[in-house]
């Protein structure tokens, strides 16, 4: 399902936000859909070209974009990442509709935060190959800064590499405005040579196209494809709002120059919000899978939930089916062992819906005592993200909180009353 008929169907379900009045790009746009966080909202009219956001902004989207339950979602993610699939490629794709030369100043890319650095492209997957370990995908925001030129954020992970095996520039394609399959796998930390193209096929079939004017693949549904290439020159990048919501350090960095757009005729543009649900969402779902793995070694994983609260990396909420007393425990240092950046890790009974910030602190209020269901581990390397951490060392002390009932109750039950199923809208009539 390409990104349009995700949306179509949104709109049939009375999912979807439809603003018609004009917007502008320079703020107000962001400034709508940060209001209308965790609805999707299909912007008309942003200086005449479509713009939508929010589109995967919590679990329920993202499990209906992929066609299962929410408590899926974390087994479907793993199998993807250990038993990926190559996609079919075809040609003639909806991608490449129009063919023109590179003006990005005519796409409605945002300026999203008064103190950002200029308009960015957050949504933006690059597409890369390389001759030994084949095409890679990962999301990379983009500042523009010229009508055809980023600075283009970079880590030292696999495009980097890419870029120096080819002796310090690239060419790429970056696709914009994509299916949910796509978008987790663009956020996942697999090893170099292992494709995110075969990780989005396996969590939902998608067929792949070649780009027009560069040695890349991209989505052949996929609304927008800036081809181009990574060039050694360098220009600042940021200001710009991290995940924490909170703004990065500006750097250094590569330019993109985007020679050719292809898209679609009446192309829709995916703006991603910084830091807002469907960011967090994105990065953090991806690593949920490692816990699990972990956890599941030393007790009964049922689901694990990366908390948007907690910037969708520091905090996980983990929930097991308890066989024995000290599950709880080694649950928690299992969950610090699947992701390093953890700083809290909350464990719960089955019954506890981790989704619900309230449910889990109800866990935490009735099942919780300090003195025995706190593990604190002092002087632990942190994540670079959490402005709390020593700047300079990022050390921190991360927290883990067995929030499971005793398996034998003394005294007080441990289990919610149920209340009766009524139908409400029959009442309501
Ligand atoms: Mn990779």
């Amino acid at each position: 399902m390409a990104l349009r008929d995700f949306i179509a169907k949104l709109e049939q379900e009375g999912k979807l936000v439809r603003i018609i009045k004009p917007v502008k790009k320079k703020f107000e746009a962001a400034g709508i859909l940060k209001a209308l966080d965790g609805k999707p909202v299909l912007l008309e009219n942003v200086e005449g070209k479509r713009v939508v956001g929010n589109v995967l902004s919590t679990k329920e989207l993202i499990a209906e974009a992929l066609g299962c339950r929410t408590g899926e979602l974390v087994k479907r993610m793993g199998d993807a990442i250990e038993k990926p699939e190559m996609p079919e490629t075809i040609s003639g794709a909806p991608c490449q509709e129009v063919v023109e030369n590179a003006d990005l100043d005519r796409l409605p890319i945002l300026t999203h935060c008064a103190k950002d650095g200029g308009p960015y492209v957050s949504s933006g997957i690059v597409f890369a190959r390389d001759k030994e370990y084949g095409v890679n995908a990962s999301f990379h925001r983009c500042m523009l800064f010229e009508k055809n030129k980023f600075a283009i954020r970079i880590l030292p992970r696999h495009l980097q590499e890419y870029i120096n095996r080819n002796g310090g520039e690239l060419d790429v394609a970056m696709a914009i405005g994509m299916d949910a399959n796509m978008m987790l796998a663009g956020g996942t930390s697999v090893d170099i040579g292992v494709s995110e193209l075969g990780i989005a096929n396996k969590l939902k079939p998608l067929e792949f196209t070649k780009a027009r004017t560069v040695d890349a693949l991209v989505p052949a549904d996929a609304e927008i494809i800036l081809e181009g290439r990574i060039i050694s020159e360098t220009h600042s990048e940021g200001p710009f709002v991290d995940l924490t919501e909170t703004y990065d350090l500006v750097r250094d960095q590569q330019v993109f120059e985007v020679k050719k757009i292809t898209r679609r005729k009446d192309a829709i543009y995916h703006a991603l919000l910084p830091g807002a649900l469907e960011h967090k969402l994105l990065m953090g779902m991806p690593r949920e899978p490692t816990i699990f793995k972990e956890v599941s070694k030393v007790a009964k994983c049922v689901d694990v939930s990366i908390t948007p609260g907690g910037c969708s990396w520091l905090h996980a909420v983990v929930a097991i089916k308890k066989d024995k007393e000290e599950d709880g425990k080694k649950a928690i240092e299992a969950a610090f062992k699947g992701h390093a950046s953890l700083k809290l890790a909350t464990i719960v009974d089955d019954d506890i819906n981790i989704l619900d910030p309230l449910d889990v602190e109800w866990a935490v209020a009735t099942r919780f005592q300090g003195d025995k269901g706190l593990v604190l581990k002092l002087k632990e390397k942190g994540s670079s993200l959490d402005p709390s951490a020593d700047p300079n060392t990022r050390e921190t002390c991360k927290m883990g909180l067995d929030a499971t009932k005793p398996l034998v109750a003394r005294g007080k039950n441990f289990t919610k009353a149920e209340f009766p199923k009524v139908d409400v809208k029959k009442f309501l009539e």
